[in-house]
């Protein structure tokens, strides 16, 4: 019975348990050829008399991870003929759907034995499956959302049964992986062992087989009896989680689905989820986050990075024990790395690691880290006054003052005291790594890696590639931006780099806007309208107002609202008045806001006028997307992706509208070239009109050219 260990599945035969195994590519992804291997296996050990019971199995990495993504992919060509990533009919069978109806009415037992992870479709076969074994390094989960969809193979009807109503809104609707602990306490496996292939798992199942009469999931009923017994309760526990949803969209067709199976019946609600499977896959917004898993992936292999050059990092110093200091010491030492951070003055330190502190107590009250966990990273922080204490270390991190010169100064001194190859790199936002590497022995060694804030939990890191950054360095410092769980980008050197230099762009149309006739509350609540977390002038009230002032003066430039509202000591949260009154966090519209603005524009002769939101929206989208273009063309970004993964990673850009340049092709290129023309004429400003390949796309009716990379 054994198949050849080059086969996509394998059987073999332990006292009467025909062991099952996947083994296709890197994560098992359940497609077309996979699927059909298996179905074959299981009806061959079906009609087999000396099996008694099927464990069935992955690989250590991956019992398996799901549907085949690239199965997803170009829905309206291939749904109707292949099915849905295998769901649907046609061609492509046996279906997920039909596989996993095999597996939950298999005459004999099955039981799924997890490694490494169960994912999206991968669970939901697990979960057909009449009890699971894991492994306690597993990690189980239904991500689907994070693709904008929902669970399309019974997923919403079975978690339900077996983990209660609301713990099976919290996987869906967050898409977060649960460890095997937390699976076990809460029945969605029946036993954790060290290896679920093994002797002891084989026994398990044969006991599981002689004494249990194998239930289907879908015929439990004991966790979701009260939910069904008054309708309304899972909408009602699922509202707020929708709202706050990454997919809104995909959230609440979960969340139909799920109310239809616990209120209905399995059935009803496996039809209510299939139904709106398919509307989800065919939306723009599915769309849009397919686009962005391969977009991740490709930003993983920059063109110019070879991963092999990369060296250990045992050690790291951080200099400045600032906000941002404080916070990349933390992600560092998250991932287990000792970090010394290196102050000027012992005030400064002392506040600084107590920040840390602070933040470490506040997890743990959060519940986001254990007492023990928060212990152990503290003891990896260091704090130093003497640049000294960085001579053994690997990498170091300048997150200090925002100024070129006391930028350089940091380097000229760090260059005397770490090892020749140790890496240095820089936080700035904006300024030039040349230029701050031009002051060393090796500038070969220098690059940005630009952090955002708060840089312990924001996930992407701009690597910032210098004119001078050697193979070595690009690739150290790559790989330790992975290694503390970040998305690292690579970019050129330009002022404020891919992000910072598209956000300007918006800042300067936000404050244009209001000049000619917006308010803040209407300028910010269309780009929340559009999915943002936050607006502009909400954004700016948040991190302070004061240091875009002090910047603008430094370099001679003028924001006429934004300086008007510093003028009368308005910074911003921290002086509860900005662009809006605040108590507390909570920020309301300010009528002496709004004559302030009103007197600006007079001051300027700017006859104001009602301005609609669309044309708010594409004012403050469309000149980021002009910038983007030109970006593309200087070089400073390799492929449009990634400058859409900085803008959802680093910006809260909504995932759901794929990043901007996805954006741009989705609304057509042509049709943003147009506007953007329109723009430059109304504004008389020229730097609207379109830059890069968006001159290209002239006529409207050319929409959707399709990007670059
Ligand atoms: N399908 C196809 N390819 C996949 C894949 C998948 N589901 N998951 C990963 N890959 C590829 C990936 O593109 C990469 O390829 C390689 O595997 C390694 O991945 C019906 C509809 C499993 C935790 O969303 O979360 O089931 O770039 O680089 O960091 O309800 O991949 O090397 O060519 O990410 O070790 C739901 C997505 C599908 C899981 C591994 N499942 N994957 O992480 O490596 S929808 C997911 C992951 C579904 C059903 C619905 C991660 C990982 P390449 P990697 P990694």
């Amino acid at each position: 019975m054994p198949g050849p260990a080059d086969q996509i599945v394998t059987v073999s035969l332990v006292d009467g348990v025909a062991r099952i195994t996947m083994n296709s590519g890197r994560v098992n992804a359940l497609g077309r050829a996979l699927r059909r291997a298996l179905s074959e296996a299981l009806m061959r050990v079906a009609r087999d008399r000396a099996v008694t019971a099927v464990l069935l199995l992955g690989q250590p990495e991956a019992f398996s991870a799901g549907a085949d993504v690239s199965e997803l992919n170009s829905p309206e060509s291939d749904n109707s003929q292949s099915g849905v990533a295998g769901l649907g009919s046609g061609v492509g069978r046996p279906d997920l759907r039909e596989l996993i109806a095999l597996v939950e009415d298999f005459p004999k037992p099955v039981i799924a034995g997890i490694t490494g992870v169960a994912l999206g479709g991968g669970l939901e076969l697990a979960m057909a499956a009449h009890a699971r074994i894991s492994a306690p390094g597993a990690r189980l989960g239904l991500p689907e959302i994070a693709l904008g969809l929902l669970p399309g193979a019974g997923g919403t009807g079975r978690l339900p049964r077996l983990v209660g109503p609301e713990r099976a809104l919290e996987m869906i609707l967050t898409g977060k992986e649960v460890s095997a602990s937390e699976a076990l306490r809460d029945g969605l496996v029946d036993a954790v062992m060290e290896d679920p292939g093994s002797p002891d798992a084989v026994r398990w199942t044969t006991e599981y087989a002689a004494t249990r009469a194998p239930g289907r999931t879908r015929d439990r009923t004991g966790k979701v009896t009260e939910a069904a017994a008054v309708p309304g309760t899972v909408s009602r526990l699922a509202a707020d989680a929708v709202r706050k949803a990454r997919d809104p969209y995909a959230a609440q067709a979960a969340v139909d689905a799920m109310s239809a199976g616990i209120e209905q019946s399995f059935d009803r609600g496996a039809n209510v989820e299939q139904e709106k499977f398919e509307e989800r896959v065919k939306s723009p917004e599915s769309a849009a986050q397919r686009h962005l898993f391969a977009a991740e992936r490709a930003a993983r292999r920059p063109a110019y990075l070879d991963t092999d050059a990369a060296r250990a990092v045992r050690r790291a110093g951080v200099v400045g024990a600032g906000t941002m200091g404080g916070g990349i010491a933390m992600a560092l030492a998250s991932a287990g790395m000792p970090v010394t951070v290196v102050e000027a003055e012992r005030a400064a330190l002392d506040r600084g690691l107590a920040q840390v502190q602070k933040n470490l107590a506040a997890s743990v009250s959060r519940g986001s880290r254990t007492q023990a966990g928060a212990t152990q990273l503290e003891s990896l922080i260091t704090g130093s006054l003497d640049y000294a204490d960085l001579t053994d270390v690997d990498l170091v991190i300048e997150a200090a003052f925002e100024d070129l010169q006391v930028k350089q100064g940091i380097f000229a001194t760090l260059d005397r005291f770490v090892r020749p190859d140790c890496v240095l790199a820089s936080n700035t936002s904006y300024l030039g790594i040349d230029d701050i590497a031009a002051g060393t022995r090796f500038p070969a060694r220098v690059l940005g890696m630009h952090f955002f804030s708060p840089a312990n939990v924001m996930p992407l890191v701009e690597v910032v590639r210098g004119s001078s950054t050697d193979d070595a360095t690009l690739a150290t410092a790559f790989a330790t931006a992975r290694r503390i769980g970040k998305t690292p980008v690579v970019v050129g050197v330009c002022h404020g780099f891919v992000g910072n230099r598209m956000l300007e762009v918006r800042s300067v149309q936000a404050e244009q806007l209001l000049l000619e006739g917006a308010l803040p509350g209407q300028v910010d609540q269309v780009l929340k309208g559009f999915g943002f977390r936050m607006g502009p002038f909400e954004m700016g009230d948040m991190a302070g107002l004061d240091i875009g002032w002090r910047n603008r003066k430094a370099g001679g430039r003028t924001a006429p609202v934004a300086d008007a509202l510093c003028e009368s000591g308005r910074f911003g949260q921290k002086t509860s008045a900005g662009y809006y009154a605040y108590v507390g966090r909570e920020g309301h519209d300010d009528p002496e806001v709004e004559q302030l603005i009103l007197e600006v524009s007079r001051k300027l002769g700017v006859s104001r006028r009602e301005i609609s939101d669309s044309e708010i929206l594409e004012r403050l989208l469309f000149p980021m997307i002009n910038e983007g273009a030109r970006i593309l063309d200087e070089g400073i970004a390799e492929r449009a992706g990634d400058i859409d993964v900085i803008w959802v990673k680093g910006y809260n850009w909504p995932a759901y509208r794929g990043g901007p340049m996805w954006y741009a092709d989705h609304v057509g290129t042509g049709y943003v070239a147009d506007r953007l023309r329109r723009y430059a004429e109304q504004c008389g400003d020229v730097s609207l009109l379109p830059a890069g390949f968006l001159s290209k796309a002239v006529d409207s009716a050319t929409s959707g050219l399709g990007l670059p990379g």
